[in-house]
């Protein structure tokens, strides 16, 4: 044990390493490598009751043509003002009204859209037009042109989630704004989207992008369809994972997309795992507890699973369907991927 005089001593020792632009390891090694990870934001619900009511406001006093997006981010104030959902996540609502286009561009993070209250809307990803029927699920993969265009005579809005936070971490963002007047940009129809629509079905001679899905848009009622057929998993919830055909890996590389339906009065055995999820509640009502919280949840409303919490879920007074966004993919490319059952 150190005497009081060593303890000076050593204190003294570490202000001049400090000062030499150098840290001893033996005095922090406790906080540079905790012995397992510590999610620095609670568990978060955001209902769709509080959103919904600003989207009259963003629809009137932010004309589409002024900005890059009409999305209203949900952030946990757990970060400190940063615009963050989760680590690594970031999730939104976007706006159109009828007419509204907002201009293509491209970007290397990835991000998808889920439709929410979205017919008639489109996004137009790298020339092919995706429609945005209930449920639809569409990709913008790292790099692909993309806007969005809603030519209905209605308020549309979508569930959109995006990893920013994580390509602010490690500094990879690039981003080009395209032509916000160019007509041929919106000009087209499904296109190669043709090529991926047949499950099990691949053209044997189709070059395409090999990091990402090659499919954009995941269609709901399919999504509904093989959910009513699907067994149980061993957590008691049914539970699609949208893969790219091509490889039945996840969609894109550090974003990777669920589709869970919850059994009626039946609780889920809580599963935790090293990567970050939220979850956009489709249909039905129910509870969730995450870590030590417990959410009340219906259509529409969010919440997130900070990672390593344990998460369990119940539906009440029907099934609920449960989309589910996560990062999960990245952590598997890393080899960081833990997952525990109870
Ligand atoms: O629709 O292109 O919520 O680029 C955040 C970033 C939506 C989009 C977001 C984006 C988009
Ligand atoms: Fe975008």
């Amino acid at each position: 044990m150190a005497t009081p005089a060593t303890a000076a001593k050593d204190s003294d020792f570490v202000a001049q390493l400090e000062a030499a632009n150098l840290h001893p390891l033996w005095d922090r090694f406790r906080k540079l490598t905790p012995v397992k990870p510590q999610a620095k934001d609670p568990p978060f619900l955001w209902r769709w009751k509080d959103i919904e009511r600003f989207t009259g406001r963003a629809v009137s006093e932010v004309p589409i043509d002024d900005v890059e997006r009409r999305a209203l981010i949900l952030v946990n104030p757990a970060f400190g003002g940063e615009t963050v959902t989760t680590n690594n996540l970031i999730a939104a609502f976007t706006v159109l009204d009828p007419g509204d286009r907002a201009r293509p561009h491209r970007h290397t993070f990835a991000a998808i859209r889920f439709a929410t209250k979205a017919d008639g809307a489109a996004t137009i990803v790298n020339g092919r037009r995706c429609e945005m029927k209930s449920g639809d699920l569409i990709l913008t993969p790292p790099m692909c042109w993309h806007g969005h265009i809603n030519e209905s005579d209605h308020r549309i809005i979508w569930f959109d989630a995006a990893n920013i936070p994580l390509l602010r971490t490690l500094d990879a963002n690039f981003f080009e704004p395209g032509d916000a007047k160019a007509n041929d940009f919106w000009q087209v129809d499904d296109g190669d989207e043709k090529l991926w629509g047949e499950a099990g079905l691949v053209g044997a001679d189709i070059d395409h992008a090999r990091a990402h899905s090659p499919k954009y848009r995941y269609s709901g009622e399919a999504t509904r369809r093989l959910l009513s057929s699907l067994p149980a998993g061993p957590d008691g919830a049914r539970t699609v994972r949208y893969t790219n055909p091509a490889t039945g890996g996840a969609v894109m590389p550090a974003l990777d997309c669920y589709a869970a339906r919850l059994p009626d009065g039946q609780t889920t055995r809580p599963k935790r795992t090293t990567c970050n999820m939220i979850c956009l509640v489709v249909s039905g009502q129910g509870r969730s507890t995450v870590g030590e919280h417990s959410f009340d949840w219906s259509q529409n409303d969010v919440f997130s699973i900070p990672h390593w919490n344990f998460a369990s879920h119940q539906a009440k007074g029907g099934d609920a369907d449960l989309f589910i966004v996560s990062d999960r993919s990245a952590f598997e490319r890393l080899d960081l991927l833990r997952e525990e059952l109870q």
